[in-house]
């Protein structure tokens, strides 16, 4: 199978500016360590709306929502027609609220499969316009896949506007919840609000910490996620760069202490990606702008390249096998 980038430039869900020139970096990183990645893989380019960036008060619950539903919709057509190319999407974008675009695209691909999602963060991002402290969109990829609108831990009282973009986000693809609770894994997550404990504690949806990780170890905690969603029969696996340790991960909008080393990301990417079941990957979350050595960038790019390794090794040993 081969492999096609997907660049998704919008940073539209970003608290802070500048994750759109995250793939940049991303190139740069490359160039500077003398890879070829880059000319390995065919790529295309989400068209972004961060133009409409001035516009952030229109929506105080969920910051440009009207646009990100339009850049939803184009990210989904694009995953969509990768998969349907029988290509495996690997998309590199700005904001994690992008998330929810590719796994509208998966979902409308694949209406009949059941999907499952590895969500490897520092942040949760469940909430809904009704319950986000931020406003900030990218807290939110996960509540709009789930069709939660989390009512009961309700903090705001977003303008009908907001409510209508809402819906139609979690209406994008496919008319109902694009998965389920429980098969849904977590792994470092660590910075969360109330309306996310209680979201994550009424659905039992589980989270490998990060003092769980170096009690198991990468190899294990795979193992055990994949496990966890042995009823799924396609699985997409979403990397926020803030999963990494803030010592890693300076570079973010968001950097969270006490989380992975770049070997553990690495090796935690690597096993997770052999199994055939994943039919995507995400790598998000990169803003250059709050680095100056381009230190993010280059431990993103190490991870990116290992986990595109174990795409392309497992599909060489399924070749192999059969
Ligand atoms: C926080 C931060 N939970 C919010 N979320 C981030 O604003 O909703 N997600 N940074 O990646
Ligand atoms: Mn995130
Ligand atoms: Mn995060
Ligand atoms: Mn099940």
């Amino acid at each position: 199978k081969k492999i096609k980038l997907i660049e998704v430039r919008s940073e539209l869900g970003a608290g802070t500016r500048g994750a759109s020139m995250g793939i940049d970096a991303l190139r740069v990183a490359c160039l500077d360590k003398g890879c070829d990645y880059f000319k390995r893989f065919n790529s295309i380019s989400v068209p972004d709306l961060n133009y409409t960036l001035f516009d952030k008060d229109l929506f105080p619950n969920a910051h440009h929502i009207d646009s990100i539903l339009s850049v939803h919709k184009n990210i989904a057509n694009a995953v969509e027609q990768t998969l349907e190319l029988d290509m495996f999407p690997l998309v590199l974008s700005g904001d994690h609220s992008n998330a929810h675009g590719t796994i509208a695209g998966i979902k409308a691909a694949y209406p009949d499969k059941t999907l499952g999602v590895i969500w490897i963060d520092a942040h949760a991002d469940i909430h809904s316009p009704y319950t986000s402290p931020s406003g900030n969109v990218h807290g939110m990829p996960l509540a709009m896949a789930l069709n939660l609108d989390n009512l009961e831990r309700q903090i705001n009282d977003p303008e009908p506007e907001t409510i209508f973009f809402w819906n139609s986000l979690k209406k994008l693809a496919y008319p109902g919840p694009k998965m389920k609770p429980e098969h849904l894994v977590y792994v470092v997550v660590r910075d969360t609000e109330e309306p996310e404990d209680y979201l994550m504690e009424k659905h039992g949806i589980k989270n490998f910490t990060y003092a769980e990780f170096t009690q198991k170890g990468a190899a294990r905690v795979a193992a055990e996620a994949l496990e966890r969603l042995r009823d799924c029969d396609i699985i997409y696996v979403s990397f926020d760069v803030d999963s990494l340790d803030s010592k890693f991960s300076k570079g973010t909008g968001t950097p969270v202490e006490v989380g992975l080393r770049v070997e553990e990301a690495q090796e935690l990417n690597y096993h997770l990606l052999q199994d055939p079941r994943i039919v995507c990957y995400e790598m998000t979350e990169i803003n250059p702008t709050l680095d100056t050595e381009n230190t993010m960038a280059e431990n993103a790019f190490d991870i990116l390249e290992t986990a595109t390794d174990a795409i392309l090794h497992r599909e060489f040993n399924k070749t192999a096998i059969h």
